[in-house]
């Protein structure tokens, strides 16, 4: 029998609670593949063990697409879990309804002013925050923080919305909700917290001192490689559950979230789906940046540049595999020690998750936004290195890769396109350039910590390794850098 509705899905597959008798007291902006697999998924299995009003509104900021899918749906998705045994699917039932904000945020408003809100949790990727991380408080020339600065009563971007929710509450004398930020940003929460009340201040000063004294903004580590979904996804679902799906999300079995305990108007039982709570976020923040996304970054310019769409093909080609592993070591070397974390154990479980054989995650996909995540993944870790005598040569080959990525060089690979909030300043700099002159101006881009831009050893170090890679098969520098 083929089967129609996600309802009809079998009952063993269907979450252990009824979703219906639940309320909503979460709503998320930015409801991707990324959410669905992580904070729905961990928020049904509480909903499970601890019950409570905390079913999810799920925003999307830009896009229908996601709400399209999910409300004619309930909200009910299929969630593969992805191993090198197999694949497994369950129906998540947390998401209670799915709205798009772009175009009229007054629903999304509304929800997040109303009594049961209790919390606004956001996956809307680093560039979207509109953050100026070098004052800690928000950028006003980027796109939705200028539009909303102009016209703060109907708000686009996540800065906007988050203060015009705050301000009706505060104007309807409703406690705050607790911001909780799952973007891969160090110290997120804090991040967060910074661009909020500046913008704040910039619209009303009285609003920005209520939030700066009330407003929770717990720190997050988040964590599962979740590949966008395609068609082989939804050919899964249907295959798994007897079900067609049009909301369906892959994602590999490992889940890790780590959360500061700062829920003043309460939380799901979280910990009873494995999360973690702990006072030292940052930690394992910088743990995870470093070391998971780190490689990431690297083997997906150096891997994408090298003909290797995937990053388990990465892991099938020996040489850059090893500069993976060489990676993990100097990443983790740069790190402080976190109680009960064997760093070794760690790199190994992540180049196993690299290796999964389940998961198609593309080096395309992980090379978007360069600029916005090298910082906190391959840059920061120099600093470090420095310190504590660690060869920053990893870290040296990480950027030159990139830079490359930069160049648009396409010598050995097709035409791509470079997705990146500065695409267009990047290629300013880079573009059709000799390795030195790139090197001199992304020295002196905004982006780069000051104390990296004048460590002349690094830059001769990126500057010599990009040399290579624009003149020669991205493929032969892998090989010679691994022996
Ligand atoms: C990846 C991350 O796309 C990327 O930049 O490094 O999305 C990564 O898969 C997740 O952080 C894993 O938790």
């Amino acid at each position: 029998m083929r089967l129609t509705s996600i309802a009809q899905v079998p009952d063993a597959l269907h979450p252990g609670y009824d979703p219906a008798g639940h309320g909503v007291g979460i709503v998320h902006l930015g409801l991707g593949a990324f959410h669905k697999a992580h904070q729905a998924a961990l928020t049904d299995l509480a909903l499970t063990a601890g019950g409570g009003d905390w079913r999810i509104l799920g925003v999307s900021l830009r896009s229908p697409k996601a709400s399209q899918e999910l409300a004619p749906q309930n909200g009910l998705f299929t969630l593969i879990e992805k191993g090198a045994e197999g694949s497994s699917a369950r129906v998540i039932g947390s998401i209670a309804d799915a709205i798009c904000s772009a175009g009229d945020p007054e629903p999304t408003l509304h929800a997040m002013a109303a009594e049961g809100t209790k919390i606004v949790s956001l996956t809307v990727t680093e560039k979207a925050y509109g953050l100026n991380r070098a004052t800690l408080g928000c950028d006003p020339k980027h796109p939705a923080v200028a539009a909303d600065l102009a016209n703060p009563q109907a708000p686009q971007g996540v800065l906007g919305l988050l203060t015009e929710a705050l301000r009706r509450r505060h104007a309807a004398g409703l406690a705050p909700f607790t911001v909780l930020c799952c973007d891969n940003l160090p110290e997120n929460g804090t991040l967060l917290r910074g661009a909020v009340v500046d913008f704040a201040r910039k619209v009303d000063p009285a609003l920005a001192d209520w939030i700066a004294a009330t407003v929770a903004f717990p720190s997050t580590m988040v964590d599962r490689i979740t590949p966008a979904a395609t068609d082989a996804t939804l050919a899964e679902a249907q295959a798994l559950t007897g079900t067609e799906d049009h909301a369906a999300v892959e994602t590999e079995r490992f889940v890790q979230w780590v959360v500061e305990d700062n829920f003043p108007l309460g939380r799901p039982a979280w910990e009873a789906a494995g999360v973690i709570f702990t006072k030292d976020v940052p930690a394992f923040e910088a743990m995870k940046l470093r070391m998971l996304n780190g490689a990431h970054s690297m083997l997906a310019y150096a891997g994408f540049h090298a003909g290797l769409p995937l990053v388990r093909d990465v892991m099938a080609h020996a040489p850059l595999a090893a500069l993976v592993h060489r990676h993990l070591a100097a990443a983790a070397a740069t790190l402080p020690a976190i109680p009960g974390i064997d760093l070794a154990a760690y790199a190994a479980a992540l180049a196993a998750r690299f290796e999964n054989p389940g998961i198609a995650h593309e080096t395309f996909q992980i090379a978007m936004d360069g600029s916005e995540k090298m910082p906190q993944r391959i840059f920061a870790a120099v600093e470090d290195a420095r310190t504590r005598g660690v060869d920053i040569r990893p870290f040296a080959f990480a950027t030159a890769a990139w830079a490359r990525h930069i160049s648009m060089a396409t010598h050995d690979c097709t035409p791509y396109e470079l997705r990146d909030p500065r695409a267009k300043e990047l290629r300013t700099m880079a573009e059709g350039k000799e390795a030195d002159a790139i090197v001199t101006a992304l020295r002196a881009a905004s982006f780069i910590p000051a104390a990296l831009s004048a460590d002349m050893a690094f830059w001769t170090t990126v500057e010599g390794i990009l040399a290579e890679m624009l003149f020669e098969p991205m493929i032969d520098v892998i090989a010679r850098e691994a022996t």
